[in-house]
């Protein structure tokens, strides 16, 4: 185990630090992570649910899983670990978010600079003419149709065997080969390509932090670990982070 403060002088001595977020992250906030004892898909079968063939099977079974989730979302607040990123980025230690998570909760803690790898719960588009919505809560007709077209709406979430947004992937791949620094938090770093993102950071240099509450597939590339709630590690961070630039 690695300390906090070795941690911090790290991100003080950054050039271009960047953070790595999973669902991990959102757990405090209430919302569940996927895989592990209290993850999704101990209940859920992935495939059956998270695919563009369960969603041409059975639109309405993967609508209303889907409008479950949302309705855990929209309730959900950002926690510390949200709240700690926005307040890096503001005083200039943090450059951006490379984020999986759809809970738009980076956003809602005020970060400004996030690229969302894997989509937005709270948008959805037309299978059909591409259209988008956005919700400010969950749809109350299920399965929600286009207001353009009449087709099916499909969440705007990225799912097994689909293409990133590329837009998105582009982003990402700008920000990671500026950075010196990754902080990796709440991710079993199982999903590709996003899980690439630490590795390219640690070709081209850079120092890997991981945050997470036990080992993943991540653990063996990271210069320095953190175990522990991700809320706590990065209000601790902080904490010495502002006592540091205090005494400076
Ligand atoms: C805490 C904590 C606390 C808990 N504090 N920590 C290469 C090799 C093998 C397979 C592939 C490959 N390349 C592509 C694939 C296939 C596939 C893939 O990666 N499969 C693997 C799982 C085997 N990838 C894809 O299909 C991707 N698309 C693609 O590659 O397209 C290429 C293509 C080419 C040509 C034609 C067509 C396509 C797309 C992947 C999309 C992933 N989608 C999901 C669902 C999103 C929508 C939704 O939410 O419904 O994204 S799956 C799910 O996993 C979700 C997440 O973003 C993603 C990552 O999960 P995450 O965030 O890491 O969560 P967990 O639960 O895994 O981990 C939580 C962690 O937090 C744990 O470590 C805990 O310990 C920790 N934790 N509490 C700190 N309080
Ligand atoms: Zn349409």
């Amino acid at each position: 185990m690695d300390t906090i403060e070795e941690v911090v002088e790290k991100i003080l001595e950054s050039k271009y630090c960047i953070a790595f977020t999973g669902s991990g992250i959102s757990v405090e906030s209430g919302i569940p992570s996927f895989r592990g004892p209290n993850g999704l898909w101990k209940k859920y079968r992935p495939e059956e649910l998270a695919t563009p063939q369960a969603f041409s099977r059975d639109p309405i079974r993967v609508w209303e899983w889907y409008k479950w989730r949302m309705e855990l979302i929209f309730k959900a607040k950002p926690n510390p670990a949200h709240r700690v990123l926005a307040e890096l980025e503001r005083l200039g230690f943090l450059k951006c978010i490379i984020t999986q998570n759809i809970d738009d909760l980076h956003r809602l803690a005020g970060s400004k600079c996030i690229v969302e790898l894997h989509g937005n719960i709270k948008r959805a588009r037309c299978i059909s003419c591409g259209y988008r919505v956005t919700w400010n809560k969950p749809p109350e007709e299920i399965p929600p149709h286009c207001p353009r077209c009449n087709s099916l709406l499909r969440p705007d979430v990225v799912w097994f065997g689909e293409e990133l947004p590329r837009d998105q992937w582009m982003k990402a791949l700008e920000h990671t080969n500026k950075a010196d620094l990754v902080l990796v938090i709440g991710t079993s770093g199982v999903v590709y390509p996003a899980a690439m993102i630490p590795y390219i950071v640690k070709e081209n240099g850079g120092i890997v932090v991981e945050i997470n509450i036990e080992d993943t597939a991540l653990t063996n590339i990271a210069d320095y670990i953190l175990r522990g709630r991700a809320g706590e590690i990065l209000e601790s961070i902080y904490r010495v982070l502002k006592q540091r630039i205090e005494r400076l």
